[in-house]
């Protein structure tokens, strides 16, 4: 399974062409729906979200709600486009208007002028903006319904926004929850005072990060590799993570948590419970050896504060190479909300991929008689 995206983020659409999905998988388009809407929402999202109503439409690869086993192509048209034909139009465009040259510090902007050897930094940013996350959570949500198939699920919430931290553990079934909330988080006394946080950034021009969980349930033990280091499953869910915007850091399980402590307060130790070997703890997250072990998979992800600030941040005008402040556009003073679902979706994704290239398939029958008959 292979996923390739497309799309600027005021060009007329974003793009995702999936490859390598079987035939016989049914397609839900509501679900897919509600999981864009949902990276829509969230406390601290700004005015572009008012504008954006965004849904996914499918070209091909699908028939009467079923996958064909040929290439799935959908779009999510950008509504903003009208506003900006003008200057993003594929031919005809004015681009002498709608320019950035104050390069914004923690973007993409002055490195890719640089380096793709443009004057105007919307050429890269167009591309950079995350923006471009809405087809992945598309693309994760049919993963998503490919995996529930074989009875895997993928769930998250928000763990911390801005340095206010939910230290708590919750069981699976208790995560669903948070998409309900302001902030997809779980616990309401922390996120009334997460909430109070981004209001105090917002009214001094600010931004804010924060940390997601995101948890695997009913992955079978196996997928990944310990034989060659790129095929291990951490490198790869990791990676994959570590491709979404603002994403600064992954941990699976205890993470850089480990590294404080003994091993004996470590490493998860290991019981027979009805014929099937389980672990007492599971600060592994899940994975040992690069492989899954059949533990649920806990994974959780780092993302920085937005870098368009309306206040602005010293910069150089690229290309005056004199001192003034960036950009400060419009912005989302948070998008933690937005994370989660796009991290959740990127680590479906990523597994359905990983469980694809290990059972192979062309059919979702034989997906599943494959899938049944591991041990
Ligand atoms: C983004 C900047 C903002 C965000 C955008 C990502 O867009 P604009 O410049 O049009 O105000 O709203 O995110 C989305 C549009 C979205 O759907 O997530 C950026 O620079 O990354």
């Amino acid at each position: 399974m292979k996923l390739t995206t497309a799309g600027e983020s005021h060009g007329k659409a974003l793009v995702a062409i999936i490859e390598g999905l079987p035939s016989n998988l049914k397609i839900d388009i509501a679900e897919i729906n509600n999981y864009l809407a949902l990276r829509q929402s969230g406390y601290g999202r700004g005015a572009r979200q008012k504008i954006e109503k965004d849904e996914a439409e499918i070209i091909s690869g699908v028939r009467n709600g079923l996958t064909l086993g040929s290439p799935l192509a959908l779009i999510v048209r950008n509504k903003d486009y009208e506003n900006w034909r003008e200057y993003m139009a594929p031919e005809g465009a004015d681009v002498t208007k709608k320019t950035l040259t104050k390069v914004r510090p923690g973007h993409a902007d002055l490195t890719g002028v640089i380096k793709y050897d443009q004057t105007d930094a919307r050429n890269i940013l167009e591309r950079a903006s995350a923006r471009e996350t809405a087809v992945r959570v598309a693309a994760g949500t049919i993963a998503k319904q490919y995996l529930r198939v074989l009875g895997v699920e993928v769930s998250g919430y928000v763990k911390s926004v801005c340095g206010v931290k939910d230290e708590n553990f919750y069981p699976f079934e208790q995560l669903s929850a948070a998409k309900s909330k302001p902030l997809f988080m779980l616990d309401d006394g922390l996120e009334k005072q997460a909430m109070a946080k981004i209001d105090k950034l917002k009214s001094e021009g600010d931004t804010a990060g924060g940390v997601v969980e995101i948890r695997v349930k009913g992955l079978k033990s196996g997928f990944g590799s310990c034989m060659q280091y790129s095929t291990k499953l951490d490198g790869i869910l990791c990676g994959a993570v570590m491709g979404v915007q603002a994403i600064k850091g992954v941990e699976i399980g205890l993470g850089f948590g480990a590294a404080d402590v003994c091993g004996s307060k470590v490493h998860d130790e290991i019981y027979m419970q009805n014929g099937n070997y389980r672990r007492k703890t599971n600060n592994a997250g899940g994975i040992e050896g690069g492989m899954s072990n059949g533990e649920e998979i806990v994974l959780r992800a780092a993302m920085k504060p937005i870098p368009t600030l309306m206040k602005g941040l010293e910069t150089v005008d690229y290309l005056s190479g004199k001192p003034v402040t960036a950009a400060g556009e419009r912005s989302d003073v948070a998008a933690i909300c937005a994370a989660e679902i796009v991290v959740e979706s990127v680590v479906a994704f990523t597994l359905a991929e990983v469980v694809s290239n290990r059972l192979g398939g062309d059919n979702m029958r034989e997906v599943t008689e494959r899938y049944r008959a591991l041990r």
